[in-house]
């Protein structure tokens, strides 16, 4: 059937190229300035060099948006440039009837997203999925995003409708700076980092109106509550706190102005930490009232000087650790803080209990001042993470529309994009292993599965090599044996294990494999996994335990004693409502590791990915100072290659960029079979026969250009074919050529 369609497409294809071929010399011979090249596929040849060179002229023009077929390249400009977010071009795009003929903006793949979800028959779900490295625009550009969709999937203008729908597109925008301030920090590669992913579907009704919206997080970097790599920073919300609070809340919250905490490192003044009144704002909108958000505060404010708690050895080890003196202050203020008893706060960290035998007797054990300091840690990670968990729930309740008032969403996805440290550990590890999966996901349905399509159909197609990374998460993830599976059987073992150890283990047991990297270099322990953005050196030092995370009992059972409303909230007595990590201290079961609720969960993100139609943005930096007007070749060269771009633009060059379903195009082109014997003549006879009671085609429908001519040639056979698809079930696609014209 591809081949009916394509008899005649493929001969608009080749007059494309040649028209393309035109472009080119008159490109190459400078006529058409490079920086006006909108499309990456019109650059000739298409090799990293020129692709390159187009997108440094068009930045040095100050030009963000380039086309790269299927792909949009957004180029970080590292500068405001409002009049490219306004909301006027933001209409402009959605009035606009080929919004694709425009410049290429985010604002092009928001409408086509948009226009895409209607169909005949069913609405469709859609996906934007927004790439790249930290640092590289992300979460700017969601933003922008759900900015647009706020304005052009607003509810009509009937007063109380429009009360509503402002109400709810508002609440949708203030999920951001909530969630921002508490996870986002200022890391060695984004002053504004995404400590954790997202996926956030904007639900929309039969009108197209955005009712609703949820959130799905994943994997909220916690540790930093208590350890933040060198010249790095805590959550925002830490320093909003610190930097925003009135005098009264600060001797409410015991922050007298200077005090210095050690989880607040590097507190020189940030733009992201000016914001504590917008945060406070947008929690307000998202129904979080003011005393509410004070006991947040409160409770932060209390892990702060939970922070200062420091241990010193003991002399004896039948006894345990004391407290440093001058920080016996800061037990008793993190106690008042949080409402907790303060010599069962204190002894929570310094002693171990244990329960054994058949009676479960229990023993109490002192513990080493590390273990001291690790549940002091561990304390601090368990009430920020719940309460994050808790506010996304908060959010999803505020913004989330009834099953009833949606049919379809347009999913925007905003992970933490790919990193490397000097000092690289698990938290990196799954977020590379994350941005893996998402670079294997486009490099699945795009670049290999449409080729395959193509090949399958009897298309004339020369493949495209590209480079697959699925070797890299066999490494990553595969069976039986793969670095998960090994940090995971280590935890399951329960053995003492060094990190020397876990080195050899891992880099014996995979000898070989093609992804994992040469570590010559390194004194510390540790492995390499050459990742497609690049190869990562991750220390294997507390790579287990921090999967294992485990929580002590004693420290659940602690909060649970709290008087304050927030955590007897989070940490409720009741044993019905023991979480996992509760249960886990209590049984035998083995819980379950990070890496294995983090590998499940973006399982379940890429199945819902997999039933959507996805769109995607690759954001692009143009350097890691965050410079504007700074365009290092290099470092965009790597981008490039890492994510495969030029091998995208070659596919999307010779491919069709039209796709049609089977079903929707004959719902929506039936009607030109009753042209039938009329086609050969053009588009003259459009009046019914006589005597028919069909009624006459509306001008609109007869001058579906320039698709319908390309069709019109083809269309008897066609319709014949497409009638009766070879495999119905499969609901396979037909790539038409739409023309280029
Ligand atoms: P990311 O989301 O990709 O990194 P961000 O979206 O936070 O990166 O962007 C980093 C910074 O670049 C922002 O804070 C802005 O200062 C600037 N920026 C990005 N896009 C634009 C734009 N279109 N216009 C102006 N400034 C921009 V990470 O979350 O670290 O993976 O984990
Ligand atoms: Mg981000």
């Amino acid at each position: 059937m591809l081949q009916q369609v394509n008899g005649h497409s493929l001969g608009s294809d080749a007059e494309g190229r040649a028209s393309l071929k035109g472009d080119l010399r008159e490109f190459l011979g400078g006529e058409i300035p490079l920086h006006q090249l909108d499309d990456l596929t019109k650059v000739n040849p298409v090799t990293l060099e020129t692709v390159l060179r187009c997108l440094q002229a068009r930045y040095t023009e100050d030009i963000f948006y380039t086309n790269a077929g299927c792909t949009l390249v957004a180029l970080n400009p590292f500068k405001h440039v409002p009049q490219l977010y306004a909301p006027e071009l933001m209409q402009e795009y959605h009035a606009a009837p080929q919004p694709q003929k425009l410049k290429p903006h985010i604002f092009t793949v928001g409408e086509q997203t948009y226009r895409n979800v209607k169909s005949l028959i069913e609405p469709v779900n859609q996906s934007i999925v927004v790439s790249g490295e930290s640092g590289a625009g992300k979460t700017w550009t969601s933003r922008c995003l759900m900015k647009f969709y706020a304005v052009v999937a607003a509810s009509p203008t009937s007063c109380e409708n429009h009360k509503i729908a402002e109400r709810i597109e508002q609440r949708i925008l203030n999920s951001n700076p909530v969630m921002e301030a508490f996870g986002n920090a200022c890391t060695l590669r984004n002053s504004n980092s995404s400590r954790f992913g997202k996926f956030i579907q904007l639900q929309l009704n039969r009108a197209q109106q955005m009712t609703g919206a949820a959130v799905q997080t994943y994997l909220l970097e916690k540790t930093r509550v208590a350890c933040q790599a060198s010249s790095e920073r805590n959550f925002h919300i830490f320093y909003q706190i610190c930097k925003g609070a009135t005098k009264d809340e600060r001797l409410q919250w015991h922050l007298p102005e200077g005090t210095a905490f050690s989880w607040l490192p590097n507190p020189e003044s940030s733009l992201e930490e000016d914001c504590f009144e917008v945060t406070r704002e947008a929690m307000l909108h998202l129904g979080i009232d003011t005393p509410t958000q004070n006991n947040i505060f409160k409770v932060l404010a209390g892990l702060l000087h939970l922070g200062n708690v420091h241990f010193v050895d003991s002399e004896d080890e039948a006894l345990p650790c004391q407290v440093m003196d001058d920080t016996k202050v800061s037990v008793r203020t993190s106690a008042l803080l949080l409402q907790l008893p303060e010599k069962m706060l204190l002894e929570s960290m310094q002693i171990r209990t244990i329960k054994a035998g058949k009676q479960q007797q229990v023993f109490q054990k002192p513990c080493s001042r590390a273990e001291c300091d690790t549940r002091r840690d561990c304390l601090a990670k368990l009430i920020y993470a719940r309460l994050f968990d808790w506010l996304v729930s908060v959010i999803n309740s505020s913004i989330c529309a009834d099953s009833k008032s949606w049919t379809a969403f347009i999913g925007l996805l905003d992970v933490y994009g790919f990193e490397s440290f000097p000092n690289n550990s698990l938290e990196q590890l799954c977020i590379n292993y994350a941005n893996e999966k998402l670079q294997q996901h486009f490099v699945a349905h795009y670049l290999r599965a449409q080729q395959e399509e193509y090949e399958v159909e009897g298309l004339e197609w020369s493949f495209v090599n590209y480079q697959d990374n699925q070797t890299c998460l066999d490494l990553l993830e595969g069976s039986p044996i793969s670095i998960c599976s090994l940090i995971n059987e280590e935890c399951r073992l329960n053995r003492p294990s060094s990190a020397a150890q876990l080195q050899t283990r891992i880099e014996s047991t995979l000898a070989g494999r093609p992804c994992l990297g040469h570590n010559k270099l390194s004194r510390e322990p540790s492995f390499v996994v050459v990742h497609f953005a690049g190869p990562v050196r991750y220390h294997t030092a507390g790579l287990v335990e921090k999967n294992k995370d485990p929580v002590p009992p004693e420290l659940t059972e602690l909060l649970q004693q709290s008087q304050d409303p927030l955590l007897t909230m989070l940490f409720p007595a009741n044993p019905e409502e023991k979480t996992q990590e509760e249960l886990s201290g209590q049984s035998r079961a083995p819980a379950l590791t990070v890496v294995s609720k983090f590998k499940a969960s973006l399982e379940q993100l890429l199945q819902v990915l997999h039933n959507t139609t996805p769109h995607y943005i690759r954001c692009i930096k143009p350097n890691s100072q965050s410079q504007p007007q700074t365009f290092l070749q290099e470092e965009v060269l790597n981008q490039l290659e890492a994510c495969g771009l030029v091998e995208t633009i070659h596919i999307s060059a010779a491919g069709f960029p039209i796709r049609v379903s089977h079903q929707n195009f004959i719902e929506r082109y039936k009607l030109l079979r009753r042209l039938g014997p009329r086609i050969s003549s053009g588009l003259g006879g459009l009046e019914p026969a006589k005597g028919s009671s069909e009624q006459p085609l509306c001008a609109k429908e007869a001058t579906l250009q320039p698709l319908l001519q390309d069709i019109l040639h083809a269309l008897p056979a066609l319709i014949q074919t497409a009638a009766t698809p070879s495999d119905p079930a499969k609901n396979t696609q037909i790539p038409l050529y739409c023309g280029r014209t």
